[in-house]
């Protein structure tokens, strides 16, 4: 009897898990009016940062070459590395084979300038709509730089924006870089000093509001490394004490922290060079105590961090923690930290997000995180029947919607 009713329900709870449309809260994806900025196709996931990690370790040296490729070369070694000479079996491999097969194309044919054929008979917005449907993505959060001189034109010249796709103002080159960023906002009509005098704060706090008018921006956010602590005399936290937070208040904008990366630990990656180490839980709950009219979200890097993390978010209403960032956008720990999560904060947790850069990656970060978040939440609902409450489905679903970007969107208040 028991056995019968808990795979009913976990039947009905994959249903509802997988037809679930999911607001994607954190992406380096461009709505298609960026143009040669959108990120899509074969090559670009083939060269996507985490597989040139992984290509780069079937190698003693490291293969210097490699940037002496064009990006179709680089591809060409990729897929022999990875995926002809070895099975693709890492996350970050599997995840091109998902993403080929939830675009009807075979990967089992292996050869790759057959599988760039289907790639050309879609352009970015065609493409971006069929990976949007086949993902279940309803909304997809950017990543949005002015200080990028590629991306700010666009805004400044202004677009007709897709409907799926909004901002979220990045502010690493504000809160990291003052002294290289405030000759920039200089130019660009703000008084600000680089020792922060004078209307400094003032002029970064009409920076703040006139780019997120500008973008629409959901919120603002940025990457602290783990040496990270509140409260200490910086740059850094006087910017954001000064300006970010007291723009936040009046802009209704939270400020998203993700915590943890060290850059460049091994340069010769490029991009691919950048790892992480524990960071600061108590500093992070000191800004929360701090500023209580302030929204914060957060999400942290190490697997160290994600039980101190959880406690914080009980701690503090104002702080809502997401993603298994990165590293840890891996199905082992993906399990554990979403089963933590739901058991310590409920359904006030954003257990996900993608990162993605590509926007093929989509479908396979969502078809690869719903099947574990599925079964820890039939697992959890099994529990509650147990002890005698029966949940409905449409209890499950608007619990559902909660977890896939619902309960982010009545947090940050948009
Ligand atoms: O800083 C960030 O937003 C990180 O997500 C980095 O972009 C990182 O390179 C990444 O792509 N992680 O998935
Ligand atoms: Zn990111």
């Amino acid at each position: 009897m028991r056995a019968e009713r808990h795979s009913t329900l976990s039947q009905i709870v994959h249903e509802v898990v997988n037809l679930t449309p999911v607001f994607d809260i954190h992406t380096h994806l461009f709505d298609p009016a960026f143009g040669p900025l959108v990120s899509w196709g074969i090559d670009e996931l083939l060269t996507y940062h985490y597989l040139i990690a992984e290509s780069f370790r079937t190698v003693s040296d490291t293969p210097d070459f490699f940037w002496k490729l064009d990006q179709k070369g680089q591809a060409d070694w990729i897929w022999k590395q990875l995926f002809t000479e070895r099975s693709p079996i890492s996350e970050a491999c599997r995840g091109v084979i998902t993403s080929l097969h939830l675009l009807g194309i075979n990967p089992r044919q292996r050869d790759l300038s057959s599988i760039r054929k289907h790639f050309a008979s879609w352009t970015a917005e065609t493409f971006t709509d069929r990976v949007l449907q086949v993902a279940k993505v309803r909304k997809v959060c950017m990543t949005n730089l002015p200080f990028d001189d590629q991306e700010r034109p666009y805004w400044e010249r202004g677009f007709q924006r897709h409907p799926a796709f909004v901002a979220a103002l990045r502010l690493d080159p504000l809160l990291l870089e003052w002294d290289r960023t405030a000759p920039q906002l200089y130019s660009w009509g703000y008084d600000v000093r680089a020792d922060l005098s004078g209307k400094t704060m003032d002029e970064v706090r009409r920076f703040l509001a006139d780019w997120t008018l500008k973008m629409d921006s959901q919120y603002c956010m940025a990457s602290l490394p783990p040496d990270w602590r509140f409260p200490e005399n910086s740059a850094t936290n006087r910017l954001l004490q000064e300006a970010v937070l007291p723009f936040g208040r009046e802009y209704n904008q939270a400020f998203a922290m993700m915590i943890g990366v060290r850059r460049g630990v091994n340069p010769a990656l490029r991009m691919a060079g950048d790892s992480l180490a524990p960071a600061d839980v108590p500093s992070v709950e000191a800004l929360c105590s701090a500023y209580p009219q302030n929204k914060f979200l957060c999400t942290m890097l190490a697997r160290e961090n994600q039980h101190a993390l959880c406690v914080a978010a009980r701690k503090f209403s104002n702080l809502h923690i997401f993603g298994c960032w990165w590293f840890l956008n891996n199905p082992s720990l993906i399990e554990e930290s979403m089963r933590m999560r739901i058991e310590l904060l409920g359904l006030g947790v954003t257990p996900q997000h993608s990162d993605c850069r590509v926007m093929d990656q989509l479908g396979y970060k969502w078809n690869h995180s719903r099947p574990i978040l599925a079964k820890v939440l039939a697992e959890k609902y099994g529990d509650l029947e147990d002890a005698g409450w029966h949940p409905s489905r449409p209890e499950i679903e608007k619990d559902v919607h909660a977890l896939l970007g619902g309960e982010l969107e009545r947090f940050i208040g948009r």
